[in-house]
């Protein structure tokens, strides 16, 4: 829900019958339970629940919470009581493909028509407009129909920590990560002096804006949210899907009225720690930004390496995946085991490309849901995994109790890691490296083993304790002086963003 990510959550209940004697079964809660008691308790975790208690209806209840699935972009529950699973129903059922589309009624139409109008308009009136890409155009299959406006406009164009990858970031018209404060020198008042900032699917929580830094007036805005668009404050259209309403914005601009917009030049972001060999935060991003090919799919798990890939400028057609806003962490392997397969899938069926899976985590995230390191050696998936190993919870040592112990992790031999979860000991060698130097860095990742994986690759990169990317102390600096202090006594180097009123 929090994400706005598709999920088809099928749970198996006990049967009918029981549910109405209310029998002990196990895993039930309490005497005289009540068997809907999960169902009830995600109500707050969906957009919509098949409840198949009747085979007449079942059919058509699973495709509609399908439907709502895609169009809504969120969670649906299907709920199947054990003996429901015996019943039959008319294989003509699955004749007809689900319908997908996005909804289109004449209101809906008309509401589009009337937001392009306002929206052409206010681009035509404005002096120098820019455009903010965040992570809900993707969650919500648009990241085609942006490409397509952004060429269209031609205006600089930046993206947020979660938004990356769906606009080129080659293209001489993108600018850079806009995180309010916490951006690259000079990058926040580039944006922040346009008059008119096209946002489109904004996830406007404290991770993806700097700690609700960004300095942007709503009459300078307009915002596109997944249903609404929003002319400088003012007026809101309703029922506008980001979709088709981005596709016909693109297609009914006239590019001579845009304005030409100078791009703005940005003092180069200099890198640090060039002559030390450890490798550090301030380096490696920058590194593994080279290493990725388009049609990669990249995860960059809530840790340090979420704070510090917004560094790295992707090559194009890059899929990013993190979900700061929420930021369960242990998310990244088992979501990396889905996209692998995907590609695997959507490359044998459909011909696209086989990109790679790209899996950046930590040595705490990764022992959440490590179990599933099983399941791509089993299923033959090929993800690279490059495991932080920096002795534990760094980004919580930043944010309360460097030296606590409740920030360390066990120490895990990685290497085993593969040899335990069901690899062979012949191919282990041929799929784990670990790294402690930049020399030894360069060497893993120029294999082909790594480069064009044939099986899981593990690279376990060795860094210090307390090395931090610049964009997470800056974050966490946001919340007050005090923080900023106990960070510096325990040794951080902050980077204090300059927060004004
Ligand atoms: C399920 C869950 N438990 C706890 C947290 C709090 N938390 C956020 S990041 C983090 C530590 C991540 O450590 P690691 O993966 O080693 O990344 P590092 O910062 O060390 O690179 C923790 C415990 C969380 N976000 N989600
Ligand atoms: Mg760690």
């Amino acid at each position: 829900m929090t994400e706005q990510v598709k999920i088809i959550h099928v749970v198996g209940q006990t049967s009918r019958k029981m549910q109405r004697n209310r029998k002990m079964i196990h895993h039930s809660v309490g005497f005289d339970p009540d068997h809907q008691l999960y169902n009830k308790t995600s109500r707050n975790f969906r957009v919509a629940a098949a409840e198949l208690q009747n085979i007449d209806t079942a059919p058509a209840e699973i495709e509609r919470v399908i439907r709502e699935c895609f169009v809504k972009s969120a969670p649906v529950y299907i709920f199947v009581p054990i003996d429901m699973v015996n019943e039959h129903v008319l294989l003509s059922a699955l004749d007809n493909p689900i319908d997908l589309t996005m909804p289109r009624t004449a209101a809906i139409e008309q509401s589009i028509s009337a937001a392009i109008e306002a929206v052409a308009s206010a681009i035509y009136a404005s002096k120098n407009p820019a455009v903010l890409v965040d992570c809900l155009v993707q969650r919500h299959n648009s990241t085609a129909e942006t490409k397509l406006l952004v060429d269209k406009l031609k205006i600089p164009v930046y993206s947020t920590n979660m938004g990356k990858g769906i606009v080129n970031e080659t293209d001489p018209n993108y600018i850079g990560v806009y995180n309010g404060a916490i951006s690259t020198p000079g990058l926040s008042i580039a944006i922040e002096a346009s008059d008119l900032i096209l946002v489109l699917g904004s996830l406007p929580c404290d991770t993806n804006t700097g700690g609700f830094s960004r300095k942007v007036r709503p009459e300078n805005v307009i915002d596109i949210t997944p249903t609404t668009v929003t002319i400088q404050g003012k007026t809101t259209f309703k029922d506008c899907c980001i979709k088709p309403f981005l596709a016909k914005l693109a297609t009914s601009l006239i590019s001579q009225k845009v304005p030409k917009v100078t791009k703005p030049i940005l003092p180069p972001t200099a890198e640090t720690d060039l002559e030390t060999d450890a490798i550090t935060q301030s380096w490696i991003w920058h590194r593994i930004a080279s290493f990725l090919r388009p049609h990669d799919v990249v995860f960059g798990e809530t840790g340090t390496a979420a704070f510090g890939l917004p560094d790295a400028t992707f090559p194009e057609d890059i899929t990013w995946i993190t979900q700061t806003y929420y930021g369960s962490i242990g998310y990244a392997t088992p979501a990396a085991l889905g996209a692998d397969l995907a590609l695997a899938e959507l490359h044998a069926e459909k011909g696209n490309p086989r990109g790679r899976t790209v899996v950046i985590t930590g040595d705490g995230s990764i022992q959440l849901t490590i179990q599933e390191l099983g399941t791509m050696i089993a299923r033959n998936a090929r993800p690279i995994i490059f495991v932080i190993n920096n002795a534990g919870y760094t980004i919580e040592r930043a944010i309360h109790g460097a030296d606590h112990p409740y920030n360390d992790v066990a120490p895990y031999n990685w290497q085993a890691a593969l040899r335990l979860f069901g690899m062979s000991e012949e191919q282990t060698k041929g799929c784990f490296h670990r790294v402690t130097t930049k020399q030894e860095f360069e060497e893993a990742v120029a294999k082909r083993s790594v480069t064009d994986p044939e099986r899981v690759q593990m690279v376990e990169v060795v860094m210090d304790r307390l090395d931090c990317p610049w964009r997470l102390l800056s974050q966490i600096a946001t919340r007050g002086e005090a923080v900023v202090k106990e960070m510096e006594r325990a040794g951080f180097n902050v980077r204090r963003p300059v927060l004004k009123n």
